[in-house]
């Protein structure tokens, strides 16, 4: 146990360990780690050979998979410089200064985050991404603006889904990249998740991913940090600037990242009949978001609204009335969203959001190849290498099939999103949950019942978490078959869903100009709302206790603050997540077909479990099951037969 784990030990295996190594690395001692990684490993596909991963609902055993083909790259080749670079060199304001000064067009690349939580429900695995991450940051077929690789939904579906742990997928990812500027997406006060947080582990979540993680030397003494997410940008699910200042400001005083904020976009500021959200609301917000100290405005467009003409308005309206660059976010929903970015480009937008070409689209972003090949030949041409770009693009087609049970529905544009607004990640949601509940042959009366509980409300701005209580709405509408004139008749007699109650007392902040107040009188019954932070009715965390409540849960101090903080965000999920690491072990070497099919028989993979540390794993056969439900399983193990029992649970 205690050997195996020092030999498994990076540094160790590299000759680096001295006599200091091991009082300087106490966890190799913990009981927990003794229980081999290949043992665990094997209990893992076993289990899912038996039972099959609970998270995959109707596994075809017909598919096969092509390998991925890593467009190739030198290893040993120096890192070459990137933005990340840039801005380490110039600081904060002199990057952005750099920026403004640029005339050619930027780009960040989504498929890290959003392209895949909007097309394969957030299930994208470290693996492959850190499989092309290399080649990608060497390669450079384009000069890249960011990347985005983080947050969201991500953390919540790392843990939850695929036992992952998110903070180490940002460090392998950190590692692999060093050169590339990393980016987040954070909800505001309500972080990573879908409710508020007290402000000190808001502050506590942000500093941690933007410091990133200890390096260390020969002696395995902490030298310096790794740096981690470089830009935060920072939104809020009603267009609360209270809800935003906290993230703002500690990003601006906290850290050497750039604090980047959004204005999510509703509505249609070209349609006379949509007067709520005008384009003097956007620049008056714009103009609050630049006076809380943002480094870069963002139009966060989660619906796909903004179309062509629209974005000349608002982003000529936005330059004159600030001098922060801007960042534009969009979801193709709609189909029409290239012709956007063209418009956006030449008002003057300094940076678009694309999604390699193979998953883009739909309720993901624009194509970044083809929206690079629309610009050959502009004046704001910014050059990409469009052959070695299209080999990412086969990349990410071949890896795309591995997530087919979590693929989206949709086949095509559609327009009904300028009625609905449903935001892009919530879209391809919808369809299986309405078919969760039965009512899927109902699914244009939710789209329907969507906007109608929006004007309920007041007319919302709907992205995580606010998108998700409308949503709610819209399926309690919709099984209880009410319309919008009945909610009015006889709210006072329904019980609404809890989401509906939280947005309505208060809990996920304000909106500009108020909710409904007579619907919110229904919803609420006696109940008093309030006016001020969610976050002010939060206790902060007493770090102190809450590492306590750690060790007292899991028998073991957290291991360190990141993991504290992953335990404070979602702790049924983390204690999940846990539990399952102690019986499995990390499960997120495993390519990806092995994780969600299992092997079939003869079938063979390699799993890296540390550097230099890799097994082969062939998967031999299985017994019947005996009297109790247990069947063995047999592998081979590095050429060594073993067997696992595993109960079957059909
Ligand atoms: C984290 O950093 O968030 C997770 C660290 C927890 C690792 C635990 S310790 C008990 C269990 N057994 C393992 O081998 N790993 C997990
Ligand atoms: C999220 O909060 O996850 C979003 O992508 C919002 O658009
Ligand atoms: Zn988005």
């Amino acid at each position: 146990g205690f050997l195996l784990n020092l030999l498994e030990n990076e540094d160790f295996q590299r000759g680096k360990a001295t006599v200091r190594f091991i009082p300087d690395h106490p966890e190799l001692m913990k009981a927990h780690n003794f229980r081999d990684r290949g043992t665990k490993l094997l209990s893992y596909l076993a289990d899912v050979i038996v039972n099959g991963n609970p998270d995959v609902k109707n596994p075809d055993p017909t598919r096969t998979f092509l390998k991925p083909v890593v467009p190739t790259f030198d290893p040993f080749a120096e890192v070459p410089k990137g933005s990340r670079d840039l801005l380490l060199e110039k600081g904060r304001d002199g990057f952005i200064d750099w920026l403004k000064a640029e005339k050619k067009i930027h780009y960040t690349d989504t498929t890290f985050r959003d392209a895949h939580q909007s097309l394969l429900a957030t299930r994208m695995r470290m693996v492959d991404m850190l499989n092309v991450a290399r080649s990608y940051a060497i390669n450079q077929p384009a000069d890249l603006f960011s990347m985005e690789v983080w947050g969201g939904a991500t953390f919540d579906v790392a843990l939850r889904f695929l036992k992952a742990d998110p903070w180490r997928r940002l460090r392998k990812l950190r590692t692999a990249m060093p050169n590339t500027l990393f980016q987040m997406l954070l909800r505001g006060s309500n972080a990573v998740g879908y409710k508020a947080y007290p402000d000190n582990l808001i502050i506590k979540f942000i500093e941690e991913a933007a410091t990133g993680f200890p390096t260390h030397d020969r002696d395995g003494q902490v030298t310096g940090m790794t740096g981690g997410i470089d830009l935060f940008r920072i939104f809020d699910s009603l267009n609360w600037v209270k809800n935003m200042e906290v993230s703002i400001k500690t990003v601006r005083e906290n850290t050497k990242s750039l604090a980047e904020a959004c204005i999510c976009y509703s509505g249609d500021i070209t349609d006379p009949k949509k007067t709520k959200f005008d384009l003097n609301y956007y620049v008056t917000l714009a103009k609050q978001l630049e006076s809380a100290g943002a480094h870069l405005l963002c139009i966060k467009d989660m619906a796909g609204l903004l179309k062509p003409l629209a974005a000349t308005e608002l982003i000529q309206a936005l330059k004159d009335a600030t001098s922060l660059p801007i960042h534009l976010h969009t979801h193709d929903t709609s189909g029409i969203q290239s012709a956007t970015y063209l418009r956006a480009i030449e008002a003057g937008v300094d940076i678009v959001d694309v999604a390699i070409n193979s998953l883009s689209g739909l309720t993901s972003q624009p194509g970044y190849n083809s929206i690079a090949a629309m610009l050959q030949g502009h004046p704001r041409e910014n050059p990409v290498n469009l052959p070695l770009l299209n080999q990412y693009a086969d990349y990410w087609e071949t890896v795309r099939t591995f997530y087919y049970p979590f693929e989206t529905e949709l086949r095509a544009g559609t327009a009904t999103i300028y009625d609905t607004e449903i935001p892009g990640g919530q879209y391809s949601n919808l369809r299986p949950q309405a078919r969760g509940l039965g009512l899927e042959e109902r699914f244009p009366t939710i789209r329907q019942n969507y906007a109608a509980a929006n004007e309920l409300f007041g007319n919302l701005i709907k992205v995580t978490p606010s998108s998700k209580v409308v949503g709610d709405m819209a399926m309690f509408m919709t099984s209880n078959d009410l319309t919008a004139d009945d909610v009015r008749q006889r709210g006072q007699k329904l019980d609404f869903p809890d989401s509906v109650k939280d947005l309505m007392r208060g809990d996920l902040g304000q909106i500009e100009g108020g909710f409904d107040p007579e619907v919110q009188k229904l919803v609420l019954k006696d109940e008093k709302p309030y006016t001020d932070r969610p976050n002010a009715h939060l206790e902060p965390i007493d770090w102190a206790a809450a590492r306590e409540d750690y060790e007292k849960q899991f028998g073991v101090a957290p291991p360190d603050d990141k993991a504290l903080l992953s335990y404070l965000l979602y702790p049924k999920v983390y204690a999940e997540y846990f539990a399952f690491e102690e019986e499995f072990g990390q499960v997120a070497n495993l390519p990806t077909p092995a994780f969600f099919y299992g092997l079939k028989p003869n079938e063979e993979v390699l799993v890296r479990l540390s550097a230099g540390k890799t097994i082969t794993v062939k998967y031999l056969n299985m017994t019947e099951a005996d009297g109790h439900g247990n069947r063995l399983v047999f592998f081979s193990l590095n050429g060594q037969t073993r067997s696992i029992t595993v109960r079957d649970r059909s």
